[in-house]
């Protein structure tokens, strides 16, 4: 059936696994995209296009036909072996990524990788177009995706579509060294609503747009020759505060934490990391850092622990075993040189775990230390604020992750100076609890009043508001101001 909403991004909210029987099957991957976007899905009978993850024999072939989970209609896109190498591993893992997080990487930029990136593209709006029904809502995911606006727009121009990037947009300096500069930007200006994390990011957009493609500009608005209007604004991201706080109060969880800190010893206190193993997130110097202090003795193992949760991720693009490589070795000679029997400098978990163990986590650590070089916005910073229920605990925040603009109470470092990373540690771990409180129940307040259904009500209103009609010949009129 036609639908009237239509999510596009790269993953589907669940995943391919492969029963005892050896039958195909689904699990749900409920992530914060899904709690946010569920309620509308539901009153607007939507649909979810997304790839399943793993290979699929012959993309084009019908195995993956559209089913049902959980009330939600799902439309699987299949990716070959190719495609995944090409398309995922190479184009947007190593070619947009480390462009768009500041060069912390270099970019590989490779003709092919292109090539796919078109193809894959292509593909997923082929399909947005075949189940959107007329004048429906299009609502486009991530850099994986970022020419699919423009093509749909081409095969259906009565759709209202919107874009949200989830990680940062970069300055137009780093942004031009991208040999498909300008199609990224034209695809993009297929949407109706172009959203980003932060406003500096929108401002980059259009900043670009206007010296790189041509187009009139006017503060966040592009005016096309086509007549459209084109809106770049920032719309930062949240978590679903009321159900983390509501995990972090369950019977279970709260059991769980006194467990965790009972198992590491009943430090003092407890430091925690949480990551996916990716190089934007700062673990290396963050950890570096953190053995430094007890090396001069202003941290003793007997007293503190750093638990670092390092969540596998890409693990076939070559830089993210090299990380993984050197983070290891890191761990081992910090634990080698300053650990004592049953008092490890840092307790090293290179897994995943299911959504209560990270809310036990939060709840077990005195001192969560969020160091990326560069994030969009970082839900982990949130996450850990609204488990706080006792509005207790301290968060160690980089300046560059998008959550500082809204977490001012943080102690905000710059995760490249080793040694202001220290003090703030150092701080943090000294805070009485008079400080920890003013500034978490700030922090609280904030994540409270903006959770992740404000962020899409606030995306949907604005797309629904966005002039969709075309705008006056002359520029100048219609500008808002
Ligand atoms: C991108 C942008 C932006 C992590 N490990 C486990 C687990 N997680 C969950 C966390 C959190 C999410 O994954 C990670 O989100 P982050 O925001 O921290 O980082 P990215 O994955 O890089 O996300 C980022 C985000 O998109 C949203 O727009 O904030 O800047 O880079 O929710 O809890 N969840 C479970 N087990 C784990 O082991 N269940």
């Amino acid at each position: 059936m036609p639908a009237d909403l239509v999510i596009v991004a790269n993953r589907l909210p669940v995943d391919r696994v492969t029963q005892p029987d050896g039958t195909q099957g689904w699990r749900p991957s409920p992530g914060g995209l899904v709690t946010a976007i569920e309620p509308v899905m539901r009153a607007n009978d939507g649909t979810w296009i997304g790839w399943p993850g793993g290979p699929s024999e012959d993309a084009d072939a019908g195995d993956l036909d559209p089913f049902e989970a959980d009330g939600l209609q799902l439309v699987p896109i299949g990716l070959t072996a190719e495609e995944i190498e090409l398309f995922y591993e190479g184009f947007s893992n190593a070619t947009i990524w480390p462009i768009y997080h500041d060069l912390v990487a270099k970019p590989e930029f490779h003709r092919e990788w292109w090539d796919s990136y078109v193809k894959v593209n292509e593909k997923y709006a082929a399909k947005a177009a075949s189940v959107a029904a007329e004048g429906a809502t299009v609502w486009v995911h991530d850099y994986q995706l970022q020419l699919v606006p423009q093509m749909l727009r081409e095969l259906r121009p009565d759709l209202r579509i919107g874009f949200y990037l989830h990680i940062p947009f970069p300055p137009a300096e780093l942004f031009q060294q991208l040999p498909w500069r300008r199609q990224l930007l034209e695809g993009l200006l297929g949407a109706d609503l172009v959203g980003f994390q932060l406003p500096g990011g929108a401002a980059n957009f259009v900043r670009l747009v206007r010296q790189r493609v041509g187009h009139k500009t006017h503060r966040d608005l592009v005016y096309l020759p086509d007549g459209r209007t084109v809106r770049a604004a920032a719309f930062p991201i949240s978590i679903d505060a009321a159900g983390f706080e509501a995990l972090a109060s369950d019977e279970a969880v709260v059991t769980r934490a006194a467990e965790i800190r009972e198992a590491l010893g009943s430090p003092r206190r407890i430091f925690l990391g949480i990551d996916r193993l990716d190089y934007t997130k700062g673990i290396y110097a963050r950890l570096r850092a953190y053995a430094e202090l007890i090396e001069t003795g202003e941290l003793d193992v007997e007293d503190a622990v750093f638990v670092q949760v390092a969540v596998p991720s890409r693990e076939q693009v070559e830089q993210y075993r090299i990380l993984r490589d050197e983070i290891d070795r890191l761990v081992g000679r910090i634990n080698g040189d300053l650990g004592r029997i049953g008092r490890p400098a840092i307790s090293y978990l290179h897994s995943s775990y299911p959504r209560e163990e990270m809310a036990a986590l939060y709840t077990a650590a005195d001192v969560m230390v969020v160091t990326p070089y560069r994030d969009g916005m970082n839900l982990v910073a949130k996450e850990y604020v609204a488990c706080r229920t006792g509005d207790d605990g301290a968060l160690v925040l980089s300046e560059f992750a998008g959550a500082a603009d809204e977490l001012r109470q943080a102690w905000l470092v710059n995760p490249y100076d080793i040694n202001g990373m220290k003090a703030a540690l150092l701080e943090a771990y000294r805070a009485d609890g008079k400080e920890l409180t003013r500034r978490m129940k700030a922090m609280r307040r904030t994540i409270k009043k903006h959770d992740v259904a404000a962020w899409a009500d606030a995306f949907m209103t604005e797309l629904a508001d966005v002039e969709h009609s075309t705008h006056a010949k002359s520029v100048r009129a219609v500008g808002r101001s």
